[in-house]
């Protein structure tokens, strides 16, 4: 019984060690604390959102560097990010995404919680301007994927992104560790 226990201690300590050797692990070990059964039901910042203007140009999305982190060691919870830019158009709006195989996706960002700890939460859609891309990446917003079979690094994930006005978008994401280069490059 006893040497069960400690059997059990050292291998998490192990696996604790394995993921923060990962230098930005941040998005999925927050998952892995028990917030999260609360965070599932917290609704999305209620803000009115303003109509997006009608400039009659119909908005070309383009998306870039999509990658997601493998999952980490018995959880189905992993993060995604992409870059969006709008290539034509003067706003777009993202309101969502889905990712084949995974039970649902959620756009998820962080807040300054108690204590200054950082914090994840459900966010609303995203608006798409022309004065810069829409960054997903780790330590700000991301996709939160949900129920997605295992992946690991060198597979790769298809799925959609929602926007108001160009409607459903593919996107491939890599499955990778680390980041596609910096985000300055995109
Ligand atoms: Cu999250």
């Amino acid at each position: 019984m006893f040497r069960t226990a400690f059997i059990t201690l050292a291998a998490l300590s192990l696996a604790a060690c394995g993921e923060t050797g990962h230098e930005a692990d941040h998005d999925t070990m927050d998952h892995g604390n028990m917030d999260h059964g609360a965070m599932e039901h917290a609704t999305p910042s209620a803000e009115a959102l303003a109509p997006l203007p009608d400039d009659g140009v119909s908005p070309v999305i383009n998306i870039r560097a999509a990658w997601m982190r493998p999952h980490p060691n018995g959880r189905d919870v992993t993060a995604a990010y992409v870059v969006v830019r709008l290539d034509a158009g003067a706003a777009d709006r993202l309101t969502g995404a889905m990712i084949d195989g995974a039970e649902r996706v959620e756009l998820h960002g962080h807040i300054i919680g108690e204590g200054g700890m950082m914090q994840m939460r459900p966010i609303g859609p995203q608006d798409v301007t022309n004065e810069g891309p829409l960054v997903f990446t780790p330590g700000g917003r991301h996709l939160m994927v949900f129920g997605l079979p295992t992946v690991v690094e060198g597979d790769s994930v298809n799925g959609q992104l929602m926007f108001e006005r160009a409607g459903t978008v593919d996107v491939t994401f890599e499955v990778r560790a680390m980041p596609p280069g910096n985000v300055t490059d995109y």
